[in-house]
């Protein structure tokens, strides 16, 4: 029973240095960590950002721009986040159109899914691409880029 009671004793005194040793050295370690993020944790919040909003882009995925029709009506279009400037664009049925997109910030496109159109541009470029709607209507026009449409980046097609 004694040399029982002396095992626990002797375990328990074991346990409390180590218990001991485990929040000086845990101590010291965040200490250090917090030093070490002090520094470094705005310029990496703003590099992470930045690289999630490429990440973001990459995942878009972006097609070739699409045809652009011979002696095509030139309509200039300026991607900004998040709207398109004009918001309305009308057109003619049966009229080639080839949409020049320039983007003053970020990656946008311009898509319409009825028609097949689609073109993108990257931060300060501008790209070309084409369309002919043959059916008088409204149709809608947006930007693919992830959150972007959500976010007001969509326009009126008007074909009369
Ligand atoms: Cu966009």
């Amino acid at each position: 029973m004694s040399a029982g009671r002396e095992l626990m004793k002797r375990f328990a005194a074991l346990a409390t240095v180590l218990f001991a040793l485990g929040l000086l050295l845990a101590g010291c370690g965040s200490d250090d960590d917090q030093s070490d993020q002090g520094g470094d944790t705005g310029d990496q919040t703003d590099e992470e950002m930045m690289e999630t909003g490429d990440d973001g882009h990459d995942e878009g995925g972006h097609n070739e721009s699409s045809d652009i029709a011979a002696d095509s009506r030139r309509i200039e279009v300026t991607a900004d986040s998040f709207a398109f400037d004009p918001a309305e664009i009308r057109v003619a049925a049966g009229e080639d159109i080839a949409i020049v997109l320039t983007s003053t910030d970020i990656l946008h496109d311009l898509t319409i899914d009825e028609l097949d159109a689609h073109v993108a541009a990257d931060r300060g470029e501008t790209a070309e691409g084409g369309f002919t709607a043959d059916e008088p209507g409204r149709y809608t026009y947006y930007c693919t880029v992830a959150g972007h449409r959500e976010a007001g980046m969509e326009g009126t097609l008007i074909v009369e």
